[in-house]
């Protein structure tokens, strides 16, 4: 990653951290712009800030403990006030595609769990559409050759085409911090994204996939010299 790159990431994990008050339940995102999050708060807790933070990924969590920020589970803190996570891509209505980190699971419910969320990101992450991301899907490992051709046949029926595959890591099935494997879905333009998210839902193999629709609440964006500020 170039020093701009990550110069603009650290913006926009400076403009979220403006929004964390003393006393705050954080939900903390995965990623390396969430993790320019979790420095800066960091230092913030080195100097008095009280926050109590659930991860969404064994290694944001490994961060936080080597930074010294405290943590908590949602079984001990089953409410969150914010929840501060990246994105692969930002689109209308602040529709997300996340997952690209392979976290959306735990990413989707800590989000779900938030009064808020928002979300960081460079000015690459904005779309028109979402859909230039592959769209990752996390499975269930029973039963991977059916779940796969029951979501082509239902993108399918939705006008969307593109190759599935599953996600390796070092010539191995990646495996998310869940035990599940991950499908990228490359569908190219989703021009309705409610439509596919509610047709993944139905489908028994699908665990959760990486379309985040009406979580994000605010999404800091940096880029040009500026940090852009988009919903609430
Ligand atoms: C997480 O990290 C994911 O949902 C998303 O896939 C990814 C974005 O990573 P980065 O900030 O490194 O671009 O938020």
């Amino acid at each position: 990653m170039s020093a701009d790159m990550r110069e603009l990431k650290i913006e926009a994990a400076r403009a979220a951290l403006d929004q964390v008050e003393d006393g705050m339940r954080l939900g903390i995102g995965t990623g390396s712009t969430a993790e320019e999050f979790v420095r800066v708060l960091a230092e913030r807790v080195a100097g008095g800030l009280t926050v109590i933070g659930v991860p969404t990924s064994e290694r944001t969590a490994a961060l936080c403990l080597e930074l010294g920020v405290p943590l908590t589970t949602l079984d001990e803190t089953p409410e969150l006030d914010l929840t501060i996570d990246g994105a692969d891509e930002i689109g209308p209505q602040l529709g997300l595609i996340k997952g690209g980190g392979g976290a959306l699971l735990r990413e989707k419910i800590v989000a779900a769990a938030s009064r808020r969320m928002i979300v960081i990101a460079d000015k690459s992450k904005l779309v028109e559409t979402l859909g230039r991301f592959p769209l990752p899907i996390e499975v269930n490992s029973f039963g991977l050759g059916a779940t796969v051709r029951t979501i082509e046949r239902t993108a399918r029926a939705l006008g969307l085409e593109g190759a599935l595959k599953v996600r390796e890591r070092d010539g191995r099935p990646f495996v998310t911090d869940g035990g599940h494997l991950i499908v990228d879905a490359s569908f190219g333009r989703i021009p309705d994204p409610r439509a596919l998210a509610n047709a993944l839902n139905a489908i028994p193999g699908v665990v959760e996939h990486g379309l985040f629709l009406d979580l994000a609440d605010t999404a800091f964006v940096a880029g040009d010299g500026e940090v852009r500020t988009f919903g609430a």
